[in-house]
């Protein structure tokens, strides 16, 4: 889950002011580290009304003074700095994709809220909103902690210093209003609302710690009235902790913008550990409590283990393959083997790992024959072929027998490909699987080439072509003797044989080994080519599959050929 909640920073931050003015309202619940902003960030209902089904979810989160320092076990009275605030913060901005409204404490002096300012601005928090107390202050929901109100300038000067340090338009500076926490009345409230608001705030927060919201709601309207005189609405926020039976409806109709449940994660998670722990204690074992527990399965798909296994399986699938070269012949039109050919300056064996390497293909052989002792220091295994010039590519693979203990990837000395082939190769899951190319019929500059062709078995049923799985396309004939017109495409030199394919070419060959004369188009078994033993084994009833992959490999079959792929690598390098 937590690689899926992605946002940049400046997307992030500039949400909140979006959202309050798209929605006129906004709700927000609080988080005090990973677990609980994904929880929050990502919880929702659906309602149905009127036939209609809605999503219901939070807009933003809140990071929490009282739940921060909590979660650490300490006493909320700015005991706990900015740097360690941060380090819950950036949790929550790692694992989330709304906009973060952080609880500034008193903002420490002017020149500690001008740092604070900066850093939460550049990392993508929406909002800091900060309380018009005496640093340093005392949780205010407190019944008798000392509450000692800043002087309404002093804390003025402090909001437009932080507003001249802000370097977008994005975010937001709150201002809190402490007055009835302290008992100083609305109308002290409403005089700082003032001055804060022409010192430059964007928006401010009423507190209160009293169940009864009458004061509250006297200021919101008080409030109205005051920005009607300022002529700019500025958002007005609300903590409806002490007053929570009231509805958010009525926080709306009576003009409040923003809405913090402001501490709920961390409370109802301190009530079920307290509960799961004095459990265990009773029953001595665990057991009694799995109905208050998450299932771990729940927690691994929540905080993304799901993906990371689901990734390593698919990587594993590929790293347990080894690719095979045979590279052991000359060419006729290159002094030296293809396999060491330079295309911008570096052989297209080279190339080729290259390639294989980024498809997590763990393990490549090569079988060198001519000019073995030129071939590079590369991580490979490398087989030789000392009489490379009696046999061809399937002499030179049985060389390189060891290696075909599992799936593995047959391909050609002489081509480059692209990842996808390989990946789509091996995804297809079958037994033998060629990848062809279908677009052979518009290259021009290959008509001097005699090219491997395939003939599929014939199996359109109609459907799209787009639609046809590899599964259901079946090589009937390949090689080089076959018309044309007939063909599907051409053998790219790139094959996929999985554990029982390999095992099944393995049989075939040990069983060909010694055919007198002739192999189906080569002029003895020893000169065997891939595709020669695959039309033997199509004949003996194995299925051979075909992917088209129309793109992303290119053989290099002559000069011409070696100078289109400098090209091709050179401007997509
Ligand atoms: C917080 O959540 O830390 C607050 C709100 O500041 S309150 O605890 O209600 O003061
Ligand atoms: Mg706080």
């Amino acid at each position: 889950m937590t690689l899926r909640n992605i946002i940049t920073p400046e997307n992030r931050r500039r949400l909140l002011k979006e959202l309050i003015r798209e929605k006129g309202f906004v709700r927000i619940i609080e988080a005090h580290n990973g677990i609980s902003a994904l929880i929050g960030n990502n919880a929702h209902i659906d309602v149905e009304e009127d036939g209609q089904t809605y999503r219901e979810e939070f807009d933003g989160l809140w990071e929490s003074s009282l739940t921060d320092t909590a979660s650490k076990g300490y006493p909320d009275a700015e005991i706990v700095g900015v740097d360690s605030r941060l380090m819950n913060i950036n949790q929550i901005l790692d694992v989330t994709n709304k906009p973060l409204i952080v609880d500034g404490d008193t903002g420490g002096d002017a020149s500690h809220f001008e740092y604070m300012v900066k850093r939460f601005e550049a990392i993508g928090i929406s909002a800091v909103i900060i309380e018009d107390k005496v640093f340093p202050k005392r949780n205010s929901l407190s019944k008798d902690a000392k509450q000692d109100l800043e002087d309404p300038e002093t804390f003025a000067s402090k909001i437009q210093r932080g507003k001249a340090i802000q370097s977008t338009d994005d975010f937001m500076v709150i201002a809190r209003l402490e007055s009835l926490i302290a008992g100083h009345g609305v109308e002290d409230a409403l005089h700082r609302a003032k001055t804060y608001l022409q010192a430059g705030a964007d928006g401010i927060m009423i507190h209160s710690k009293v169940k009864d919201p009458g004061d509250v709601f006297r200021f919101a309207e008080e409030y109205d009235k005051l920005c009607k005189e300022l002529g700019d609405r500025k958002p007005l926020v609300c903590v409806p902790t002490a007053y929570n039976h009231v509805p958010e409806q009525e926080l709306i109709d009576r003009g409040f913008n923003v809405a913090i449940h402001a501490n709920h994660m961390l409370r109802s998670a301190v009530k079920s550990m307290e509960n799961v722990a004095k459990n265990i204690l009773i029953h001595k074992r665990s057991l009694e409590v799995d109905p208050y527990c998450t299932p771990v399965k729940e927690i691994f798909n929540m905080v993304g283990f799901t993906d990371v296994k689901e990734k390593d399986a698919a990587y594993q699938k590929q790293t347990g393959i080894t690719a095979i070269i045979p590279a052991a012949g000359k060419s006729r039109e290159f002094d030296d083997p293809k396999a060491l050919l330079k295309i911008n300056n570096k052989a297209v064996l080279e190339h080729q790992l290259e390639t294989l390497n980024r498809c997590g293909i763990g393990k490549t052989a090569v079988v060198r024959g001519f000019k073995r002792d030129e071939f590079p220091d590369v991580n490979v295994a490398y087989y030789d072929n000392p009489k490379y010039e009696n046999g061809f590519s399937i002499d030179s693979l049985f060389h390189a027998e060891d290696a075909i203990s599992g799936k593995f990837l047959f391909i050609n000395s002489d081509v480059l490909f692209n990842e996808f082939i390989i990946k789509n190769l091996v995804d297809t899951n079958l037994d033998i699987v060629i990848a062809i190319d279908g677009t052979y019929k518009y290259h021009t500059h290959m008509q001097d080439k005699v090219l491997d062709l395939v003939v599929a078995k014939s199996s359109f049923d109609g459907s799209p072509r787009r639609l046809i799985k590899p599964v259901d396309q079946k090589v009937l004939r390949i090689g080089k003797q076959l018309d044309m017109e007939q063909a599907e495409g051409e053998y790219t030199g790139i094959a996929y044989f999985s554990e029982e394919g390999a095992e099944n070419l393995k049989t075939v060959y040990h069983d060909c080994k010694d055919t007198e004369g002739k192999f189906h188009e080569a002029k003895s078994f020893k000169k065997a080519s891939m595709t020669d033993m695959l039309q033997e084994m199509i004949d003996r009833g194995y299925d051979v599959h075909f992917l088209e992959v129309n793109k992303g490999w290119l053989e290099i079959h002559n000069p011409e050929d070696k100078a289109s792929a400098e090209e091709m690598l050179s401007t997509t390098a």
